[in-house]
This record gives C-alpha cells, structure tokens and sequence, in this order.
C-alpha cells in the first residue's frame, strides 16, 4: 500500500515539473494595490511557461515594453484575453497603454534576468511617462535585485 503511494506520488511529481505553467494575470481597474494594476504584477516563470492577460475588468489592453532576448514584442486589443509563450529567458516589462500615466505596469521573469541592465537602462523613460505613484512602480522593478 504505502508503495503504491509513493509510486503514484512520484508519477504526479514528474508530471508537474514537464509540464509548463499557464500564469493568469487579470488586468484590473481596482485591485489589492490600488487602480489600475496587473494583478500579480510580477512573475517568476521558466522557459515553456504561457501568461494570459485576462481581461476581468473592461478597458484595459497590455503592450510589451523591453523583452527578453528573441521574446517577440506584444501588443493586445482592447478587453482581449491574450496570452503568450516565453521562450526566451530573461525578463519582460510591459504596460497598459491607457493606464500607463497611473502605473498600470507589470513584469515577468522568465529563469534569470540576463538581460537586467537593458531593463534598467530603459526603465526611466517608461517611468517619467508615470504620474500617480510611481513608487508602486518602482516596487515591482525592484523584484529584479
Ligand atoms: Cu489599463
């Protein structure tokens, strides 16, 4: 019996780590941490994974900002569920264009951030375009130290 168990523990447990993950990133006009946000608005993901931006509140879209090396640039409509694969390591900033003046940003890191200093080499000019709080803003970037 107990071998059984673990058996079928270990067929489950190798299961899950082949299989990538889909993250769900809900696009929100009011969420935990205030209007317009992603919601999480920073992930930790591996090559393989897929995000899909869920338009659980109306009016939002997202475009990417800086990608991973060889990670596609994005851009949705507006109330689209849309979802992408990452197939690149390294990280992806990327925002709401509407809602940018108000911090509406999000970040994804795919394995390690190779590519940090690209990020940080191009993070004040998204940030100037950031009116209200941008200090929210900079919590999230802050996930890359
Ligand atoms: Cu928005």
């Amino acid at each position: 019996m107990y071998h059984k168990v673990v058996m079928a523990w270990l067929a489950l447990t190798t299961v899950t780590s082949l299989s990538a993950k889909d993250w769900q990133v809900q696009m929100l006009s009011f969420g935990d941490k205030g209007p317009m946000v992603f919601e999480p608005d920073f992930i930790q993901a591996q090559v393989g994974d897929t995000v899909t931006f869920v338009p659980t509140q109306p009016g939002h879209y997202v475009q990417s900002y800086v990608t991973a090396e060889g990670q596609d640039a994005w851009t949705s409509t507006f109330n689209e569920t849309y979802q992408i694969t990452l197939n690149n390591e390294g990280v992806n900033l990327y925002y709401c264009p509407p809602h940018l003046m108000m911090g509406m940003v999000g970040m994804i890191q795919v394995g390690e951030a190779i590519n940090s200093e690209v990020i940080e080499t191009r993070y004040p000019e998204l940030r100037d375009k950031i009116t209200l709080n941008p200090e929210r803003v900079d919590l999230i970037l802050d996930n890359l130290k």
